[in-house]
């Protein structure tokens, strides 16, 4: 083996072994961070974190590089799919703020059917497991949904994506920042509504990236969101065209 070779498994073991946020991987690209900059004033980034030093990354991630879609097809996809259907996860409920394990239960299956239900493929699992114990952001081989205190308010919900050096994703989970009051926004919309950004969250667990494109704002996978709003529930036209680019019809 060559001076060369070794330097290249290094770096696909560093790409392997890293923990990359999907913020980190959706993100940017000079190119959308222009777009970002065009994104209505006064709302909060999904799950945005600019200060993230990773962004670099995506480019050893996503081989063929990031312009396969025309700006204005209103998707975006990261490069990055589950090689073998379908994708089991687990709950953990735990959460601060009195919800209920049977609404944060049945509000994140309905949110991960609702892709599933997009496509002929069993994405998801239609059952999961519900676990107390396990936590969000951490690699053991569980895709756990959870809620936790990320510290910066300025992100409402952190999907952590690990991706093989051949684009295949191995792990994904989503943290529910607590920073935030979740619930039902359609029955109170001073809350941050569980299944809107749930269902958001979601499609970048299955290789769906982060949209900027002000034309855009209806769809799920627009990358800004906030109390009140329940426009990410359900899926347009453009998220289920980017999730069949992946998956297949
Ligand atoms: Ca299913
Ligand atoms: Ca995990
Ligand atoms: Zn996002």
């Amino acid at each position: 083996m060559n001076a060369k070779t070794n330097t290249m498994l290094a770096i696909m073991a560093s790409i392997l072994i890293l923990s990359v946020t999907a913020n980190a991987m959706l993100i940017p690209l000079n190119e959308i961070a222009k777009e970002n900059s065009q994104a209505p004033g006064n709302s909060n980034a999904i799950d945005e974190d600019w200060n993230i030093q990773r962004h670099d990354f995506i480019h050893y991630a996503r081989p063929s590089g990031p312009g396969k879609n025309p700006k204005t097809a209103c998707y975006v996809l990261i490069g990055a799919k589950w090689p073998t259907l379908s994708v089991n996860y687990v709950i953990n409920p735990a959460n601060p703020q009195s919800l209920s394990e049977s609404f944060i239960t049945s509000t994140l299956s309905s949110s991960a059917e609702k892709w599933d239900n997009a496509t002929s493929k069993e994405l998801f699992n239609n059952s999961y497991q519900v676990d107390y114990n396990t936590q969000p952001g951490v690699r053991d081989s569980k895709n756990t949904l959870g809620f936790g205190n990320y510290g910066d308010n300025n992100v409402i919900a952190v999907t952590s994506l690990w991706v093989s050096n051949t684009g295949a994703i191995v792990e994904a989970d989503v943290l529910f920042n607590t920073l935030y009051t979740w619930g039902d926004a359609s029955i109170d919309p001073s809350l941050m509504d569980l299944d809107n950004i749930g269902t958001h969250e979601l499609g970048h667990t299955v290789g769906m990236g982060d949209v900027y494109n002000s034309a855009c704002l209806s769809v799920t996978m627009f990358g800004y969101s906030g109390t009140g709003d329940i426009e990410k529930r359900t899926l347009e036209s453009a998220d289920i065209t980017g999730l069949r680019k992946i998956y297949g019809n």
